[in-house]
């Protein structure tokens, strides 16, 4: 038979039987060589490549044209019913692969369409179902990629038809899309690792932001799973695969806030179940910012566990080492062309070598520091407490670096706002002397007013390294200073005899 050409279908009713002949049913059915689709859930915005995959040859189709809509036409010009522009492909076949530029409009976020194609085009008997129905996702973004094995996990949605009826859930098999009610039920048995109950979303802080919290405690470790959902929740739309995924962290916290430009550079973190001394991590850089920064993704299509690493974009991998109980170490990272000042994320292939999983987003990051050293460590509880660092990355460009010591650095600082004192537990911000671009020692004295912060406290030194410029955000440089009552120690050292004083 002749693809893209139709054929009627005739049936004979009583089989060998003599009494009845073959007869035309009044059915056609077109024979298509299309035999799947590259991606079967769209997204709305703009141009949307529909790429169908086939065995013909390069070149072969190059009059075919396509489109989804809600059904496939047998005329050709039909332009009535819920569907996109009809576009012809731009090549053909190239390396199996054929696609066309469709304008997504016209359809319905959260609804699932067919894919139609007419393999030669108007001169064609009309277009044919290739057979897979597409998916018309609402939801186009999700952060973070992967979340922790834990209660409470908040992941941040952009949805534009969403609502807080939408039910969200997470499968590592496949969304079920013959569920219309929202409600996929609760898993039980060993589906307890594979999915998690649907819940609604809550609105974010935008009108198209939704904020989805999900319990992973129970999802096996290391492993991708499909977000789906389902628009409407209990009306008439299915569920669908929105083709986000999200990692199921091994980690349930970091415990090294931050490293240094620098080698040898170790992250230590916990992981009760899960992790194995085959598994391999890396770091990739992430924006936390709303400067909307490059980011790079931890690359799940790499799954022999050797990450290269690749400028300021991401390190190379190391092998996990398990130091004692949950507490384990990615030791040795090369951090040497990270970006000061920026975070980067955490990225883990659990079997290492072994090519059953990938790299997956931990949904934990880490801040790369631009100190390098501080002195004194210690401050008294009074006003304008210098404190030189040393400090290679402070002042980038013609930013000049804002600092503070709290009990807990705020990371969610990054435009250089004054944050006030608050007692026993953060002192105020202030900003490096300066110039801009300058690292010289009276261009990196930090002055601390101490007055509110406790005697006898530890605070952490926290840094955003370009202050006002949003590039850079808040982050832990993993120095300590202890507001005490004695500041220096003279001499340093006493001699082995009466009498010796020290004064404080
Ligand atoms: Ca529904
Ligand atoms: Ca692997
Ligand atoms: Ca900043």
């Amino acid at each position: 038979m002749t693809t893209g050409t139709d054929y009627k279908i005739c049936v004979d009713l009583d089989g060998s039987s003599r009494e009845l002949a073959f007869v035309d049913t009044g059915l056609t059915v077109q024979i298509t060589s299309i035999t799947g689709v590259v991606s079967a859930t769209f997204h709305v915005g703009g141009v949307t490549d529909l790429e169908l995959t086939t065995d013909l040859s390069d070149g072969s189709l190059a009059n075919a044209y396509a489109y989804v809509g809600a059904e496939c036409s047998t005329a050709f010009s039909s332009s009535a019913g819920e569907r996109n522009t009809v576009e012809q492909t731009v090549l053909g076949v190239v390396n199996g692969v054929i696609s066309f530029p469709l304008v997504v409009t016209g359809l319905s976020q959260g609804k699932f369409y067919r894919a139609c194609i007419d393999e030669d085009g108007p001169n064609a008997q009309g277009f044919v179902d290739v057979g897979v129905p597409i998916y018309v996702t609402g939801v186009t973004v999700v952060t973070p990629s992967g979340v922790a094995r834990a209660t409470n996990q908040q992941l941040e949605v952009t949805c534009d038809p969403c609502s807080t009826s939408t039910m969200l859930y997470l499968t590592s098999t496949s969304c079920n899309t013959l569920i219309t009610n929202g409600d996929p039920g609760v898993p039980s048995g060993e589906d307890i690792q594979r999915q998690t109950i649907a819940t609604a979303v809550a609105a974010g802080t935008a009108a198209n932001l939704w904020t989805w919290t999900v319990d992973a405690t129970n999802l096996a470790p290391g492993r991708q799973f499909h977000l789906c959902a389902d628009v409407d929740g209990t009306g008439t739309y299915p569920f669908g695969d929105t083709a986000l995924q999200i990692y199921t962290s091994p980690f349930s916290e970091v415990v090294t806030k931050g490293i240094n430009v620098a080698e040898l550079q170790t992250v230590y973190v916990r992981c009760s179940t899960g992790c194995s001394e085959t598994g391999r991590a890396y770091l990739a850089l992430r924006s936390i910012t709303p400067s909307n920064l490059f980011v790079k993704e931890c690359d799940s299509s790499v799954t022999d566990g050797v990450m290269v690493s690749y400028g300021n974009e991401n390190t190379g991998s190391v092998s996990l080492v398990h130091k004692s109980g949950d507490l384990w170490a990615i030791e040795n990272i090369d951090a040497t062309s990270l970006i000061a000042g920026r975070y980067y994320g955490i990225c883990v292939d659990m079997d290492g070598a072994v090519s059953t999983l990938g790299f997956g987003d931990t949904g934990f990051m880490i801040y790369v520091s631009g100190l390098e050293g501080i002195s004194p460590s210690a401050i008294r509880q009074a006003f304008a407490q210098e404190i030189q660092l040393t400090c290679p990355y402070c002042n980038p460009n013609n930013d000049i670096t804002q600092a503070y010591i709290s009990l807990e650095c705020d990371t969610t600082l990054y435009f250089g706002f004054n944050l006030p004192a608050t007692t026993g537990v953060n002192s105020p911000t202030n900003r490096l002397p300066g110039p801009g671009g300058s690292t010289t020692p009276d261009a990196t004295k930090l002055y601390i007013d101490a007055r509110e912060l406790d005697l006898g406290g530890v605070y952490h030194l926290c840094m955003d390294l370009d202050g006002s410029n949003a590039k850079m955000g808040m982050g832990d440089t993993s120095f300590l200073v202890y507001v005490t009552t004695m500041t220096a120690i003279n001499p340093w050292g006493i001699l082995p005899a009466q009498n010796q004083t020290v004064a404080v």
